[in-house]
């Protein structure tokens, strides 16, 4: 799963990716090339069990992000740019919302963009499934379908993700590439007096989030980059000093995590404590995939509990006796917050 961060030119988007990614990549500023990058998830109740289970190492759940060069507005580059987008599974639109800015225009003239791209691909493509459809084709007339569907949107100047998709639907979007039809966060980037989004720059970028079927978050990507190079200790006592309780990375990398359709399971062993994304409601064998194919493929069965069992009843030996250790099948749905053991054999 890869999440593109997208915007006009010199919004934030390289430093909001220097944030995400804690400055372990060498970013290239203004270039033409993404930038590719993995985003730690800060995650509170992984932090939290290793209040009750004592482990080597603590791993948190990772995601890709590929910071995408500014769109031009009519520039040459704008295809390339496009190519890049229609690749990624969720977006991530960073707006100016500090010093001299107008969010309103900002997103109007990026999601237009966006929009008018979708129509050129879409178009195409009705005419192209429309002529196989004749021939009596069910496959292409269900694509006709489905196209027609996200036009008629896109012609009242609305995202694709506005309508209302199954599973084999969104599958066709995907196939075709249609931007509008990826998860939206935007994110209003503030000023570092203006962290809890209050300024009407950043409500406008909520409420206008709100409509559009997208999620919003208010970050300030400057400091939200500077607090990534520090050290834990120094981290806590700049959050402390101003008022914030963790950084925004985390609100936003677990937005973005909602977004893709991902939940968390977590393993708790003496060598390591892990959390791993899964897609929400993935059966057990599937999730015993993420780690291992061969916990896949040998899979028996999985003992498992939920993490607030541990953080009420304390201890892995207080579960048992409460009887609240699973055996699951392999017909098993994961629940978010499951603390997992995988029994397999190969
Ligand atoms: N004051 C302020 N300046 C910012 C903030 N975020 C970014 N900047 C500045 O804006 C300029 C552009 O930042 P970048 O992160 O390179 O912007 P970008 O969107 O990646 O730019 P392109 O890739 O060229 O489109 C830099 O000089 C940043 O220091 C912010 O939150 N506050
Ligand atoms: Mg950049």
């Amino acid at each position: 799963m890869e999440c593109g961060i997208i915007g006009l030119q010199g919004v934030g988007k390289t430093t909001l990716f220097t944030a995400l990614t804690a400055h372990k990549v060498a970013v290239q500023i203004g270039s033409m090339k993404p930038n590719m990058g993995i985003a730690s998830i800060p995650d509170p109740r992984l932090t939290k069990i290793t209040e009750f289970i004592v482990a080597q190492k603590v791993i948190p759940a990772t995601l890709q992000v590929v910071d995408l060069p500014g769109v031009p507005s009519g520039g040459s580059n704008l295809n390339t740019v496009l190519a890049h987008i229609r690749n990624v599974d969720a977006l991530c639109q960073v707006v100016k919302c500090y010093d001299d800015c107008d969010p309103a225009a900002d997103i109007s003239s990026m999601d237009s963009e966006l929009i008018v791209a979708d129509m050129v691909v879409v178009e195409g493509a009705i005419d192209k499934a429309s002529r196989t459809a004749k021939h009596g084709d069910k496959d292409a007339q269900k694509r006709v379908d489905v196209l027609s569907r996200v036009n008629t949107l896109l012609e009242e100047e609305k995202p694709a993700r506005e309508g209302a998709w199954d599973v084999s639907d969104k599958a066709i979007l995907k196939s075709y590439g249609i931007m509008t039809s990826k998860p939206m966060l935007y994110v209003a980037n503030v000023s570092e007096d203006d962290v809890n989004g209050g300024s009407n720059a950043a409500k406008y970028v909520a409420t206008y989030a709100q409509e559009n079927a997208g999620k919003s978050v208010a970050v300030c990507a400057t400091l939200e980059s500077e607090i990534s190079e520090l050290d834990k200790d120094d981290q806590a006592e700049m959050l402390g000093s101003m008022g914030i309780r963790e950084p925004a990375v985390g609100p936003l990398a677990r937005a973005l995590n909602t977004l893709l359709g991902l939940s968390t399971f977590y393993t708790a062993g003496e060598k390591e404590i892990r959390a791993w994304p899964i897609p929400k409601d993935a059966p057990a064998p599937q999730a015993a995939g993420v780690i291992h194919s061969d916990i896949e493929r040998g899979f028996i069965r999985a003992e498992c509990y939920h993490v607030d069992d541990l953080f009420s009843l304390s201890s892995e030996k207080a579960i048992k006796e409460a009887g609240k250790l699973r055996s699951e099948g392999k017909n098993y749905t994961m629940q978010d917050g499951d603390v997992v053991n995988f029994l397999f054999n190969v």
